[in-house]
């Protein structure tokens, strides 16, 4: 290892939109950075997430990191959601015009992350055989990076190729002529089944549990929008900032309640959400996300879209949720539910007939078997703690992260845990996340990151560590928080339900933007509730 690998001030784990702008922030305020990344570019999430339809869920002109104007005002996006492929294009021409690349290495899996407690730095060893000495460590690692591939009996038997739409190949998947099955309908299947159904000569969905799903309603990017937009990008930035979900302030939000509405005014509100599209149906009432009673309209009016736009009374009825909407992310789709009227696809509901497994041939469940030639799983991920549990964690007296969060994840503020000086987490557990636009999400954090290493080290401190009462209390609130609402009510990756023996915790802190604002605060009061020690 050369001298210089050795002074790292901060060695960033991920080279997604987390671990790219930590980079270049790091970069800004003259602090020594590297990232490590294990595939072979930029991008994370949407560099492995290359599935058929993979597209974001919020509109491209505010999924779009907004820390450089010039850089907002020069990329041009093509639709109102931008897909896959130009989200990396995006990713790519950001590590181009910031020079990222010089400090990333790619291909290159981090094993282990140990502190020192004598030296004070972290050693973080790689699948390539290298150590990296490093005073702060920033896990930019993602909430959605570690795909869940069920342990499914008889996998190794199938004949044909099994992908999983969480490591979709780079040249692609041709199923023209194949016969296919899909097993999970998520936001990753509901819009990769609507095109494998364009290329297979049949196509079986295997559905666990009928999902919500919203029409994204996408088109083509309206450039006067786009024009009006970047004129004052600055002015729809703040006011996304104050939406609690970061993202949609173009929009009404209808602050009433479902409870209190006449009949037409519900019918009106859902009708007009529906037709704004994907996620921003959850802003037709104020007491959806709260009221279980209050949901059940929000879900009894998409049931009856469902019922509306699937011509088999059978098939539609296998594909109404009993969930309350939005307990399980909900979804945005382009043609989900019509798909399922086209003669070349089938619905199996794995309630009525379990799944048994996979055989040479194909997929068997108890009531037989479905002959295929090639098996998607889009069966998700193991969200928000999976790729920091797969790191061998260590932090003072060896203790592992693992142990740490046997009994599910407990930060402070989603940034750091107890017993782990110096080390951050880029949208943690504990901190609003997923919940919210993760681009300005993951930009506050990695302010707040870059601006406590920078302080730390110029005010002569060698640690900084998050209290124990501190994260207790955090802990507790983001718990009472989150089981005031809806959101913990369904067996969704936010608590960790679809990972088998993952302890049940709600992940996601729902507390922005006033989650910013206690950042600020806590920056303000001289990192209260941390650390900082010589
Ligand atoms: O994963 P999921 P995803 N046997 O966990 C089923 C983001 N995202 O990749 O519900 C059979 O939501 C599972 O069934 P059940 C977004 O935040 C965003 O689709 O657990 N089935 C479920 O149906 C999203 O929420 C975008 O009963 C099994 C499916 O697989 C998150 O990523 C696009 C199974 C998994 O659904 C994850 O989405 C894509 C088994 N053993 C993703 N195990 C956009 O921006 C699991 N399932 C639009």
């Amino acid at each position: 290892m050369s001298e210089a690998t050795n002074q790292l001030d901060v060695l960033v784990v991920g080279a997604g939109f987390g671990g790219m702008y930590m980079l270049h922030r790091a970069r800004q305020l003259g602090l020594r950075a590297q990232v490590l990344e294990a595939g072979s570019d930029v991008g994370g999430t949407w560099y492995w997430n290359r599935y058929p339809g993979a597209r974001c869920d919020v509109e491209s002109l505010e999924y779009s990191y907004q820390f450089d104007e010039a850089l907002q005002q020069e990329w041009q996006w093509s639709e109102r959601y931008a897909p896959q492929p130009e989200i990396l294009a995006y990713c790519q021409h950001v590590a181009e015009r910031f020079d990222l690349r010089r400090d990333i290495e790619f291909n290159t899996r981090v094993l282990s992350a140990h502190f020192d407690e004598a030296a004070k730095r972290w050693s973080v060893t790689t699948e390539r055989g290298q150590t990296f000495q490093a005073q702060f460590v920033v896990m930019a690692t993602g909430c959605l990076s570690v795909p869940n591939v069920p342990e499914i009996d008889g996998a190794e038997r199938f004949k044909g190729p099994i992908y999983h739409t969480g490591r979709w190949p780079k040249e692609g998947v041709d199923f023209t002529g194949k016969r296919v099955a899909v097993l999970g309908t998520g936001s990753s299947g509901i819009q990769s089944i609507p095109l494998i159904a364009q290329q297979a000569k049949s196509l079986t969905v295997f559905q666990r549990t009928p999902n919500h799903s919203v029409p994204a309603q996408n088109k083509p990017l309206d450039p006067t929008l786009e024009a009006a937009i970047k004129k004052n990008y600055a002015d729809l930035r703040a006011r996304n900032a104050q939406e609690t979900i970061g993202f949609g302030a173009r929009h009404p939000s209808n602050q009433g309640s479902v409870l209190e509405a006449s009949p037409e005014e519900r019918e009106a509100q859902f009708e007009y959400h529906w037709q704004l599209g994907g996620l921003l149906f959850m802003r037709a009432f104020g007491d959806m996300g709260l009221s279980a009673e209050a949901n059940e309209y929000a879900a009894e009016f998409i049931r009856n879209k469902i019922r509306q736009k699937v011509k088999d009374p059978a098939t539609a009825a296998k594909l109404l949720p009993d969930t309350a909407v939005g307990c399980k992310r909900l979804c945005a789709d382009s043609g989900y539910f019509e798909t399922f009227n086209q003669p070349h696809v089938s619905l199996v509901d794995l309630q009525e007939t379990p799944l048994k497994g996979l055989y040479e041939d194909g997929v068997e469940t108890e009531s037989g078997r479905f002959e295929v030639d090639a098996v998607v799983f889009a069966t998700g991920f193991d969200a928000m703690t999976g790729a920091l549990s797969r790191i061998d964690i260590r932090g003072r007296a060896g203790q592992k992260l693992s142990d740490a969060w046997a009994e599910g994840p407990k930060t402070y503020l989603g940034l750091q845990v107890v017993g782990f000086p110096n080390l951050f987490t880029v949208t943690g557990p504990g901190s609003p996340s997923v919940l919210t636009n993760m681009l300005p999400s993951i930009e506050q954090h990695v302010r707040f990151i870059t601006d406590a290493i920078a302080d730390t080290k110029a005010a002569g401190l060698s640690t900084m560590e998050a209290q124990q009462g501190a994260q207790d209390a955090w802990v507790g609130h983001v718990n009472e928080v989150g089981n005031a609402t809806i959101y913990p009510s369904c067996n969704s990756w936010y608590v960790g339900a679809n990972i088998p023996g993952k302890p049940r915790v709600f992940m996601p802190y729902l507390g922005f933007p006033a989650y910013c604002e206690k950042c600020d605060a806590v920056k303000a009061a001289g990192y209260e509730g941390f650390e900082r020690a010589a």
